[in-house]
């Protein structure tokens, strides 16, 4: 995104949005195969794959008694090649202790997740099933070896044993666990990895299939979300850069009082004109939030109610220099007070020294300086807060300011016009 922008500017980062779009059609969904040492992960993987843990020559994950899996690897489902399974190592072993697991199979990069338990439900399984949710990321809930279960329940109740019963049971407690950790709508599978016709091996293996156009939707909707946020960020830090030129330029021009009661200068020409172009970079200006209303079908008054709420000035219609010298003759007065106050209360050294000589020493150039670094962070959070409510728009709702905003357009159509 950066090499863009610095190629070709805002038109640059377009292209590579809209190349990103098309891009999705060819990008595998990942899939984790996430649990517990020894749950049978591995083992999962090769029988959706058709294999046993001795068909090395074709590629079989090992599978074993002891701590197997120590290397990431991924797997092609066998119906759909754009399905990539990942077997993981166990959580919670010597070589992948909890504190360490997330970061070391660097959870963000999958974008669904299958979650296995065998056995009885463990403290693991929670903490797993809250990192994922805590991710907005989706997952089933695998429960293997049930045909383990099944052989020794026979053994401890051979007079009362009952297959249907003890997998009712099963099915029913873990539900229960899931419910009380605030996940009931995860959709629950119990298999046997070497009782593939039994149980709901097959169903899970289908059902896999079946949502893979939604799971991709989301995942899609997702790396929109945070392209976009992530442009916005890149263009900020390169307006940045520049701040330093544009205030050494306003050393030598003329300069005015700053804000009531400081006795800072700037020089509001140079400012002025220098607002309008973060403002229309930004995509902040009533022509950029129109384009960007129309390209995803949504209400371009919302937008703009987004960017006046944020600024706490209207900023509607075009921004001339006029008007943009009005909009900054509200905001700067309201924005140096709360800076400076906000660095002696939080004692922020790097800020304070800034504010300290810029009152004791009137200098157009530190006035500039610190103006211009207000105006851009003041119109960060709008731009960033309209590329959030796009891609909200774009499958979700988002709150702006405790009120619940929805899109004309849902998620899924536009996801599945980019899919087609
Ligand atoms: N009976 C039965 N045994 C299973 C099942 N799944 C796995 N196993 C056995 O459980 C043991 C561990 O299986 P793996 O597939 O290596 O487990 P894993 O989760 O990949 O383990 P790590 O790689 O160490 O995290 C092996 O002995 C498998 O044969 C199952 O569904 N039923
Ligand atoms: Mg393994």
């Amino acid at each position: 995104m950066k090499a863009a922008w610095k190629a070709g500017g805002v038109d640059g980062c377009k292209r590579l949005l809209e190349e990103k779009a098309d891009e999705w059609k060819n990008v595998p969904l990942n899939v984790a195969v996430i649990g517990n040492s020894g749950v049978g992960k591995s083992s999962f993987i090769n029988s959706i794959r058709g294999l046993t843990a001795d068909d090395v020559e074709l590629g079989a994950a090992a599978v074993g008694v002891k701590e197997t899996t120590l290397e990431i690897r991924s797997y092609q489902h066998p119906d759909n090649p754009m399905l990539k399974l990942w077997d993981l190592p166990g959580l919670g072993t010597k070589v992948f202790p909890k504190a360490t697991y997330l970061s070391k199979i660097v959870v963000d990069r999958y974008d669904f997740f299958l979650l296995m338990t065998a056995d009885r439900f463990t403290e693991n399984d929670t903490w797993l099933g809250k990192e994922i949710r805590r991710r907005n990321k989706k997952y089933f809930f695998v429960r293997t070896k049930i045909g383990v279960d099944i052989s020794n329940d026979r053994q401890a109740h051979r007079r009362t044993h009952k297959e249907e019963a003890l997998i009712r049971e099963i099915r029913r407690s873990t539900q229960d666990h899931l419910r009380k950790d605030g996940c009931g709508d995860v959709p629950v599978f119990l298999i046997d990895n070497y009782e593939l016709n039994k149980f709901e091996f097959e169903k899970l293996k289908q059902q896999m299939i079946q949502d893979f156009p939604e799971l991709k939707k989301t995942a899609l909707i997702f790396s929109l979300q945070s392209t976009s946020e992530e442009m916005v960020r890149v263009k900020v830090a390169e307006l940045r850069s520049r701040i330093w030129k544009c205030a050494a330029l306003s050393a030598a021009g003329a300069a005015v009082p700053f804000a009531p009661g400081l006795s800072v200068a700037i020089d509001l020409g140079i400012i002025t004109h220098e607002a309008i172009f973060y403002f229309r970079q930004l995509g902040l200006d009533s022509s950029s939030l129109k384009r960007c209303a129309m390209l995803h079908s949504l209400d371009h008054v919302k937008l703009q109610s987004i960017v006046t709420r944020a600024l706490g000035v209207r900023a509607a219609g075009a921004i001339t220099f006029e008007t943009m010298k009005m909009i900054l003759q509200i905001l700067l007065p309201r924005l140096v007070p709360l800076a400076a106050a906000a660095a002696v209360e939080e004692g922020t050294r790097a800020f304070l020294p800034l504010i300290g000589s810029l009152i004791a020493a009137p200098l157009s150039f530190g006035g500039t300086y610190l103006a211009l670094k207000l105006i851009l962070d003041k119109f960060e959070k709008p731009a960033l807060d309209v590329m959030k409510f796009v891609a909200d728009g774009v499958g979700m709702t988002t709150e702006i300011d405790g009120e619940k905003a929805t899109s004309k357009v849902r998620g899924s159509e536009v996801a599945a016009r980019w899919l087609d």
